[in-house]
């Protein structure tokens, strides 16, 4: 009975706790930290979950019916009907319209979505197997993002989440990200922010969200791209104007070194052609 009941009051804390990685027995969404995220979680809970309560209530309650009215003591000669034109018009003309409600909203936020603002911050993800690589082009950052081991974590460092090197970013900004991968299919996604698009090699796909509050979200490649598919996950810090102007300045020096990495390789590989 004790457990029974702690796992109930888990359930409720966990729900209501501010989230913005995934918590233990928890239901729902994480919390939205940007519009995107607040329009979906409206359209789940105001209309997706009224609808599927309603469908799966009104179907255990013809379920319940049939069993009870039509069971073999109470109705021993079984109707022979096979065909009720009523019902079968009823029974695809409400399905239809129930659809046309999911799709209007659903179809706005889509395209809210798909409608990039003029961009604050661009940054661009690269999916490889299995750690994410970030670029700053207007900033010329560029760096490699790696899930920190278990033996490795630090205190208030989740495991499976961290990672040595996070993406920061300002609050309250157009962030656009270009989203592409190096090897495989992967996918970038944070739940917080909305955003989830696929990472296709020799395509650049884009997406964008405003983060509101200042934190650090977490997420993980959403497409299965191998055997390290669970190790790869998303780090995003939202940092103030201020400190992010900060961390700019100092992950120029701090990257350099992958910078002039990759910039001998593009000499050696132009070398190489060259021959
Ligand atoms: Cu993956």
């Amino acid at each position: 009975m004790k457990k029974i009941l702690f796992i109930f009051l888990s359930i409720l804390v966990a729900t209501n706790a501010h989230a913005n990685q995934p918590k233990d027995w928890q239901l729902g969404f994480q919390k939205a930290a940007s519009e995107t995220m607040r329009d979906i979680v409206n359209f789940h809970d105001k209309l997706l979950l009224p609808i599927i309560i309603g469908i799966s209530v009104f179907v255990l309650f013809l379920m319940i019916y049939a069993c009870v009215r039509f069971r073999a003591s109470a109705n021993p000669v079984p109707s022979k009907r096979t065909h009720n034109v009523a019902v079968e018009v009823l029974w695809t003309l409400i399905p239809c319209l129930i659809l046309i409600v999911m799709a209007v909203p659903s179809f706005k936020i889509l395209y809210k979505q798909d409608t990039i603002p003029k961009a604050d911050v661009t940054v661009k993800a690269i999916g490889y197997q299995w750690y994410w690589g970030y670029e700053y082009p207007d900033e010329n950052i560029i760096f490699d993002s790696y899930m920190i081991e278990d033996k490795d974590l630090k205190e208030n460092q989740p495991r499976l989440l961290a990672v040595d090197n996070e993406l920061v970013i300002p609050v309250n900004k157009v962030i656009k990200v270009l989203i592409t991968a190096n090897d495989v299919l992967h996918a970038w996604a944070l739940p917080s922010f909305g955003v989830k698009r696929d990472a296709v090699p020799g395509r650049i796909n884009e997406t964008w969200f405003k983060p509101e509050k200042i934190g650090t979200y977490y997420g993980q490649c959403s497409e299965l791209c191998g055997i390290k598919h669970a190790f790869m996950p998303i780090t995003v810090k939202v940092v103030s104007e201020e400190e992010y102007k900060d961390w700019l300045i100092e992950a120029k020096e701090k990257f350099a070194k992958d910078i002039i990495d990759i910039k001998t390789e593009e000499k050696q590989l132009k070398r190489l052609a060259k021959k």
